[in-house]
């Protein structure tokens, strides 16, 4: 009972697609909730004048049937309203004099940061779009689809998900790196709530969940470090410092007085909070320039400057959400399985009503 998410898509393309597969049946889905955090993901102090162009709405398009998921793959769509703007030419024929529209000018100056060098050289484009297109973060929209899902699945076991932005003075910094035509990144936290013990496994390191929510945190577009509970910081802390003693209720109920270990320990949720960070680079699309070269000519030159975000730490913070939602939901389905959302919800009532563990 494996939950799956595949995605594709470029960001002025057609549209994202996802298939969400490895849903039980009758699980009911709310298609304003998605939309909602769609809606997160494009607000946000400092980011592209795009957002005003994209007003980002899930379509769904397989799986679904009066509002119930049917156990079958589900497919949720995001348009990109853009993509009207664009030359594109997805076919291998494309309209006569397309060639002179928006996006058809071959990019051969790489910004550092981005895919479009690594990218370029790996697949043997000429035109640097080809790779940078993918490589967008625009392609978290869809994500954040799938993560809404997951977090409807996860509200019937009575977890919550939630993201914020840590950084200090976010607008300050924003406002300043715009002045200076620069960008900025940000460290995001995502808690998820009512985690019950028991998710993810040490028994192989693809199991163990600490290593699943890094993977999931790692795998968002400038996201360049991870940490789990006190992370890093525990590296600095001596034994005695760093680890949450083991305490019992009245009942016998077992909890924690601190959380260093994030609620995870040998890779398997504790039954504390699930607490995630991750560390975004400042945006690699800079209005002021770095050093480059041109791939065609070879000749030193200036990267590419095209519109783009001076920050886009917020959106990090409901994508990091939802990857960490989808992770704990594709664990919690490993856990408790069942084929309709009854079963999944009786196999998780059964297992925490005979387990000692306290919710917080
Ligand atoms: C992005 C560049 C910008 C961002 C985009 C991510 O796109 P554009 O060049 O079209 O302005 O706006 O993010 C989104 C479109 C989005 O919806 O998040 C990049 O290079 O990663």
């Amino acid at each position: 009972m494996t939950l799956r998410l595949t995605t594709a898509g470029e960001s002025h393309g057609p549209a994202l697609l996802a298939i969400v597969s490895g849903l039980p049946a009758g699980l009911m889905l709310d298609r304003s909730a998605i939309d909602a955090d769609l809606g997160r993901r494009q607000q946000g102090y400092g980011r592209s004048p795009r957002q005003k162009l994209e007003q980002d709405v899930v379509e769904v398009l397989a799986g679904l049937r009066h509002g119930r998921t049917l156990g079958t793959p589900l497919a949720l769509v995001v348009r990109n309203r853009d993509h009207a703007n664009w030359e594109w030419g997805m076919s291998p024929w494309p309209p006569e004099g397309a060639a002179a529209g928006k996006g058809s000018k071959p990019v051969t100056l790489p910004r550092p940061g981005h895919a479009d060098l690594a990218g370029t050289l790996k697949y043997g484009h000429a035109d640097a779009r080809d790779a940078l297109e993918r490589a967008s973060a625009r392609q978290t929209a869809v994500s954040v689809a799938a993560g809404a899902v997951a977090k409807a699945l996860l509200a019937g076991i009575a977890i919550e998900v939630e993201g914020r932005v840590v950084t200090q003075e976010l607008e300050a910094r924003i406002d300043e790196a715009r002045a200076e035509r620069d960008t900025v990144g940000g460290v995001v936290e995502v808690v998820a709530r009512g985690v019950p013990p028991g998710l993810g496994s040490y028994a192989s390191k693809e199991e163990r969940l600490d290593a699943r929510l890094a993977a999931a945190l790692m795998g968002i577009q400038a996201v360049k470090g991870v940490e789990i509970g006190s992370g890093f910081e525990l590296a600095e802390r001596r034994g005695s410092q760093a680890h949450d003693e083991i305490l019992a209720d009245e009942q016998g109920a077992l909890y924690r007085e601190t959380n260093f270990a994030g609620g995870i320990e040998g890779g398997i949720s504790n039954g504390e909070e699930v607490v995630a960070r991750a560390a975004m680079k400042p945006l690699p699309t800079l209005m002021r320039p770095l050093r480059s070269v041109d791939l065609e000519t070879g000749e030193a030159g200036e990267a590419l400057v095209e519109r783009s975000d001076v920050a886009a730490v917020e959106a990090l913070a409901v994508v990091a959400e939802a990857a960490v939602a989808f992770e704990l939901a594709r664990a919690a389905r490993e856990k408790f399985g069942g084929d309709s959302f009854a079963d999944f919800v009786g196999a998780w009532k059964a297992y925490v009503e005979r387990i000692p563990w306290r919710t917080r």
